[in-house]
């Protein structure tokens, strides 16, 4: 009779004991919200962190740098318009963390560095704790938004707020601090449940003022020779079809930026890509989508654009399209600003120009396709030479073919002369499939975009890397080997920075500050884990690498040599790179 009367009791006590903790709470905010991936290197205080989470379904990519996995969380940011998870460490892992998190904020990636920090008391009187560092504030001037969770109960809302902060708007970098005593804090279970927040909506629709949208309509409509720029946030928008009607029913000529490259494929016939110095300066009215007129566009200025001097308009009309609605006027003034995401606006762009789209003036479509002809004849006879040793081109032509003949594969790229020649020469055909150097040039993003591009994206990845800009992140070709990841590196080695032919000007024993040890055997390093290595000095040679690389979809490292003074100082950016007048 007892037994009957006490086991409610015991089962409701049982009940009421219930736990769960920090850790599994952060776990279930971001599985909640739909994370799947997290990109981190543990250690003190998240290793239990990354352990729970993979027991929790989560896919943990374990690094060995902080870094790259910060790189690979923003990137991931970018394929996905989910934020990118990178975790780490406190003081010096947040601190490896950091610079990815300011890359992604200055190229508008959406990512969150949630990394683990000392105690609070502590660190607040630099009494001198275990990594201790006042990582909140060091993180809030390189974030769009920092925030920090002192109570188990407000993991949810720090989880919401981060993810909201993002990915909406204008996407960027977020710091989440996690302290240590946060994780072992233990609350009810069914308390910790109601407490978590599925986030409604993370990133808006943000629908463009009706007037501003006619604005920009009446602008190109009276254009003679009107200019489409597609920029990576056109890319990032995943408005494909929206984007390619646009340009397809308009029939003005447009120019992709870097990342914006297969948005339409660069074979699009109204592409002027191969007209790029004759369309800027000559361009009346030029509607920017998702792309700033920053450096990479000349500010919108100078001679690039037409001006006289530097700090000289062309003379052009802009129209911009971008969510930021601080972003228009940045470098000169923006006549019809088109403030919204990218899909709305394109979208209501088209509905209001309705039926009645005149195509660009003749004079102005046949003037591109003359310069076009001319410069990809020039081009195609530069790819066709066969010097020895390799240079850029005879290696990229190979590339180009492999790409063309691969188009779901994605392309990592950095360095120089490698950035400068990949992204010229090798024509892209799908969206988001380049993933390179950004918005400031970064050396080190290669092998954490290879990894998150393959582990995330699912497919064939080919990374052409300047020899120097691989050094950033070359470790992690362990990671893709541990994994299994189907990537192919191709090092375009001219032995040094730029190019390997410099000499020490005091004749003494240290090399020159521009070179690297001659005739490395990078290959040996993807062997060192159980990869593949391929020594290539001709195209043919790095022809047969890459097609077995991507045949076999094992983890391979091609080390293609090329020309030591082949590259140019700076690759393409020569006039910004300051040089003693004093010989
Ligand atoms: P690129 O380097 O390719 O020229 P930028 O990084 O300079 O491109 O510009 C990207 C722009 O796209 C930013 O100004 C950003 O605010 C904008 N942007 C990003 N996502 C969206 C979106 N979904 N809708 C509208 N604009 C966006
Ligand atoms: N450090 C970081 C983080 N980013 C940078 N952009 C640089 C340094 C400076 N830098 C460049 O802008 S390109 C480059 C460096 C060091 C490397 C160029 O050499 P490479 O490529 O071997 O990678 P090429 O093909 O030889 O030019």
């Amino acid at each position: 009779m007892g037994g009957t009367v006490i086991e409610p009791n015991v089962a409701a006590d049982a009940k009421a004991m219930e736990l769960t903790d920090g850790f599994h709470l952060v776990i279930d905010a971001l599985k909640l919200n739909g994370i799947d991936t997290i990109f981190g290197l543990p250690g003190i205080p998240i290793t239990d962190l990354t352990r729970k989470a993979q027991a929790a379904g989560v896919r943990v990519i374990s690094f060995r740098h902080e870094q790259n996995a910060g790189y690979a969380a923003s990137i991931a940011g970018f394929m996905t318009q989910k934020p990118g998870i990178c975790l780490t460490v406190s003081a010096p892992g947040f601190l490896n963390g950091l610079t990815a998190l300011a890359n992604a904020t200055t190229n508008c990636f959406p990512m969150i560095l949630i990394s683990g920090s000392s105690e609070r008391e502590v660190v607040d009187l630099q009494q001198g704790d275990y990594e201790e560092m006042d990582q909140l504030a060091i993180a809030k001037p390189l974030a769009k938004a920092a925030f920090r969770v002192l109570h188990a109960e407000d993991i949810g809302v720090g989880v919401a707020r981060a993810i909201r902060a993002a990915v909406s708007g204008r996407p960027g970098g977020v710091y989440l601090d996690l302290p240590a005593k946060l994780f072992p804090q233990s609350i009810d279970a069914e308390a910790g449940r109601r407490s978590l927040i599925k986030v409604v909506d993370p990133a808006p629709r943000q629908i463009p003022a009706p007037e501003a949208v006619k604005r920009a309509v009446d602008l190109l409509r009276c254009a003679k020779k009107p200019l489409i720029i597609l920029g990576k946030g056109a890319a990032y928008a995943q408005a494909d079809s929206e984007i390619r009607n646009l340009i397809e029913r308009t029939g003005i000529p447009y120019l992709p930026m870097s990342m914006a490259k297969g948005l339409l494929p660069d074979t699009h016939e109204q592409t002027a890509s191969a007209a790029r110095s004759y369309v800027l300066p000559e361009a009346d009215v030029v509607m920017l989508i998702g792309a700033r007129l920053n450096w990479l566009l000349s500010h919108g200025k100078g001679k690039t654009w037409g001006g006289k001097s530097s700090k000289d308009w062309g003379g052009q009309k802009f129209v911009q399209v971008d969510i930021s609605p601080q972003e228009a006027d940045s470098n000169v003034r923006i006549d019809a600003p088109v403030v919204g995401d990218i899909g709305s606006c394109v979208s209501a762009l088209l509905a209001a120009m309705g039926s009645t789209i005149q195509k660009p003036p003749a004079e102005w479509l046949n003037a591109i396709a003359e310069r076009k002809a001319k410069n990809v004849a020039k081009m195609a006879e530069t790819l066709a030479k066969n010097p020895s040793p390799m240079n850029f081109h005879s290696a990229l032509n190979v590339v180009r073919d492999i790409v063309k003949a691969n188009p779901d594969a994605y392309l990592v790229n950095e360095g120089a002369n490698a950035l400068d020649f990949t992204r010229s020469i090798v024509d892209m055909y799908q969206p988001r499939k380049r993933l390179d150097v950004g918005t400031w040039g970064v050396m080190g993003i290669g092998m954490g975009f290879a990894v998150a591009a393959a582990a995330v994206g699912k497919q064939q990845v080919i990374a052409i890397e300047g020899d120097s800009a691989f050094g950033f992140s070359g470790m992690e070709v362990e990671t893709i080997c541990r994994y299994d990841l189907p990537v192919c590196v191709v090092i375009l080695n001219n032995n040094g920075v730029y190019r390997g032919d410099e000499k020490n000007l005091t004749g003494g024993r240290d090399p020159a500050p521009l070179v690297f040890v001659k005739d490395a055997r990078y290959e040996k390093l993807m062997e060192a884990f159980g990869g593949v290595g391929a020594h290539a000095s001709t195209p043919e040679a790095l022809r047969k690498a890459m097609e077995e690389a991507i045949r076999s979809r094992r983890p391979t490292l091609i080390n293609a040599i090329i020309d030591e003074t082949a590259g140019t100082e700076s690759g393409r950016i020569t006039n910004l790179n300051p040089s003693a007048k004093k010989k």
